[in-house]
């Protein structure tokens, strides 16, 4: 089975499914687009790659697979990154479906904006209405994690998961969107515990 990760390196979303390749040691080859000037919007891409327009796609072989979390799915499916527990099996899900809608929008959008966006004072009007909003859903966001963290090492059971792996990617660049970790010691000492598993990679890499 041959895996290529279509992906933008600096995307947290490809960066995600990087780190947990890196876990499993699977090898695999990479496909760089750069998101910056459309080329996820050709009708090449949208024909074969993702009808969506975005990255990052996990192609196995000659399927498709857009949806950075799907992908996390379907590579821990069998591995110790996905509880076997039918109820842990959910909860994992549970994170990664709220990463989707509470947290990565909010915080890794304020992020894509300020950095390689161009800055939140290039945004459009539209955009810059949405700052204020972000902020707030992005701190409660964090919030969220420290106070479920308080308690516990890991977001589901007692080991790492993809749920871990899915909500360090944009929480640990968070500070690039303006948000604030030090508030948070409980996510701040559960990035630092990732940081330091084996095979850990950065992601730079
Ligand atoms: N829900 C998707 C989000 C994918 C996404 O937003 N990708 C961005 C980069 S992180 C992208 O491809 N943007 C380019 C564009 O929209 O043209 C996932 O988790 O994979």
């Amino acid at each position: 089975m041959t895996l290529t990760l279509h992906e933008f390196a600096r995307s947290g979303n490809a960066y995600k499914i990087r780190l947990l390749l890196a876990h499993l040691g699977r090898p695999y080859a990479r496909r760089e687009y750069d998101i910056l000037t459309g080329e996820t919007r050709t009708p090449e891409f949208l024909a074969k790659v993702n009808a969506n327009g975005r990255i990052p796609v996990l192609q196995v072989d000659d399927k498709f697979l857009p949806e950075s979390n799907a992908a996390l799915f379907y590579l821990a499916e069998g591995t110790r990154y996905l509880p076997a527990d039918t109820f842990d099996k959910a909860d994992t899900l549970r994170w990664l479906f709220w990463e989707q809608y509470n947290h990565e929008p909010n915080i890794a959008t304020l992020r894509y904006w300020a950095t390689y966006g161009g800055g939140w004072d290039a945004q459009s009007p539209a955009k810059q209405a949405q700052i204020a909003a972000k902020q707030v859903g992005g701190e409660e966001a964090l919030a969220l994690m420290d106070a479920h963290l308080a308690a516990r090492d890991w977001l589901v059971g007692a080991a790492m998961s993809i749920a871990d792996i899915a909500l360090y990617a944009y929480t640990h660049v968070a500070e690039d969107g303006g948000f604030e970790l030090a508030t948070h010691p409980n996510v701040l000492a559960w990035l630092a515990r990732i940081a330091a598993q084996p095979g850990h990679i950065p992601i730079t890499a």
